[in-house]
């Protein structure tokens, strides 16, 4: 009887929700590993205020998934509702790539804009732009955010360390220069400007690994540019204008329903965040991108109690892969981060195929459906997003670009708490969920650590079986235990990426 009446009053919460669209806001960091907000693990470190009041007043996933273990995969997994790994070409991507999502597919935003939303992307693209010769930095481009169901974009292309380091509003540089053209190369050194290689004493943070062409504003890229003197950004300033932009959107479509994709840099490499964070938290600059970090989520908060429009909102908060403290440059995070531990209690991070790599921080918050205050260790992806929102709005989804992505919109509301009976995990090798069973498939990468960022991988020649239940961090193989579910998650897996989509 009671169960029954909790079903009445949940269908009738949901027919009122439906009623008036609730506006959505995805706030996607990136590298936030697992532990590095303080409503998770981290209660000792680093406090992350804002991150922790949208916890309390919506619910924590401790079991949620980014699909791969680095950027440009995990993004356009959140995007089309595909596993990356179905795609050749989605690895992470350089500054100049051409655009990997087809104008016309169905994309998460797409989904919004068919049920009458307005729809923006402020921040990280790292998907390509443009068409097969990639994108024309200096006339309008093509396949950008907004041939690809955004209605208004305000991007950098690739990330923070890449050329070119200019912002891109509705397909066209800011402050772009006629006279002073952008041509940007990845194979060679092009313009006479100085280059980390060359000129290291013009650093104002020196490159580890990698991170050694042209500098701009004190800090080496990859890949090399020249022209756009203008449109050039000052990473300081970058927090600040990207959640400017954020607030804008908000502002400006407050009385229509809205999807805002609000993709932070922060606390991607290079960690420069605004001078009033600089040292302020003690672990050196990865730990002041992370104030920022929150900062900005406050901001968004802020901005939605200040119109109104608290109760009507969900906010999503993730991460697009687990953590990395040397990302390439000296930044003085390495040093200072002590015993603190990013990824909590797993084992590996960025890249590896270890809980660490995919497992992220995960909170959802829309009030009229969600109780305050919960969390929920039901098995979640990203990759659901699109389906779970298209049949909360009623929107067809398109089977065949989307294959991967389930309707899980009942976990993210809080009434299901088992989720996904499966997920796959991606780096550069296979790991596969069911329940607490985690299966990593053998491979010849012979790689146990990253030799640059020192991150375990998690490969091995032999299959790797451990049950996450009572082995949180991934120490006892068991697979030689039990070779029956070794055998198992192996079919299963492989049924998966066999499937004929
Ligand atoms: C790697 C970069 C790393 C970072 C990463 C992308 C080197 C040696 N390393 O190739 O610094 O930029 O790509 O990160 O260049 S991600 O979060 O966008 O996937
Ligand atoms: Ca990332």
């Amino acid at each position: 009887m009671k169960a029954s009446i909790a079903l009445f009053l949940f269908i009738v919460s949901f027919t009122q929700a439906f009623a008036q669209k609730p506006n959505v806001v995805l706030i996607y960091a990136d590298d936030i590993g697992y532990g590095d907000l303080s409503c998770y693990q981290n209660t000792h470190f680093i406090k992350t205020p804002n991150c922790e009041r949208l916890a309390a007043s919506g619910i924590r996933f401790t079991d949620a998934h980014s699909t791969a273990a680095s950027c440009t995969p995990s993004r356009y997994s959140l995007m089309t509702g595909e596993y990356n790994w179905r795609k050749t070409g989605t690895g992470i991507l350089p500054g100049d790539a051409p655009a990997i999502i087809k104008k016309g597919r169905q994309t998460l935003p797409s989904v919004f804009q068919s049920a009458g939303y307005k729809t923006g992307i402020v921040g990280k693209w790292h998907l390509g732009l443009g068409d097969e010769n990639g994108p024309t930095w200096n006339s309008t481009i093509k396949n950008s955010p907004n041939d690809l169901g955004f209605g208004y974009s305000f991007i950098m292309a690739a990330t923070g360390d890449r050329v070119p380091t200019v912002f891109i509003e509705n397909s066209k540089v800011i402050n772009h220069d006629p006279n002073d053209p952008i041509e940007v190369n990845y194979a060679q050194k092009i313009g006479s400007e100085p280059t980390g290689a060359e000129n290291p004493e013009l650093l104002k943070m020196k490159h580890h690994h990698g991170h050694d062409n042209t500098i701009v504003n004190g800090v080496g890229r990859i890949g090399w540019m020249k022209g756009g003197k203008n449109a050039r950004w000052r990473d300081e300033d970058m927090g600040d204008i990207f959640t400017q932009k954020a607030l804008n959107y908000i502002e400006s479509n407050k009385k229509e329903p809205f999807f805002l994709y609000f993709a932070t840099h922060d606390i991607h490499v290079p960690r420069v965040p605004h001078e009033r964070f600089q040292g302020k938290s003690g672990m050196g600059a990865r730990g002041d991108a992370l104030l920022q970090f929150d900062w900005s989520v406050g901001e968004v908060l802020k901005k939605l109690e200040e119109l109104g429009l608290s109760e009507n909102t969900i906010v999503i908060l993730s991460s697009d892969n687990g953590s990395v403290i040397n990302d390439g440059y000296f930044d003085d995070s390495a040093e200072n981060t002590g015993f603190f531990k990013p990824t909590g209690a797993l084992r590996g991070s960025k890249g590896s195929i270890f809980e660490g790599g995919t497992r992220v921080p995960f909170i959802v918050k829309y009030p009229k459906m969600i109780k305050a205050g919960q969390t929920s260790s039901a098995l979640v992806s990203q990759i659901d997003f699109l389906a779970s929102f298209a049949d909360f709005l009623k929107v067809k989804i398109d089977k065949t670009t989307a294959p991967d992505s389930q309707n899980q919109w009942l976990t993210l509301m809080g009434q299901d708490e088992t989720g996904r009976k499966n997920l796959v995990e991606h780096s550069n090798g296979f790991g596969y969920r069911e329940g607490n069973w985690k299966y990593i498939r053998p491979n010849n990468i012979n790689m146990k650590v990253a030799p640059t960022t020192k991150i375990e991988l998690g490969y091995d020649t032999v299959p790797q079986l451990f049950n996450l239940q009572e082995d949180l961090s991934e120490t006892t193989n068991l697979a030689d235990k039990y070779p029956k579910i070794v055998q198992q998650m192996e079919a299963n897996l492989n049924s998966i990426i066999n499937e004929k989509k």
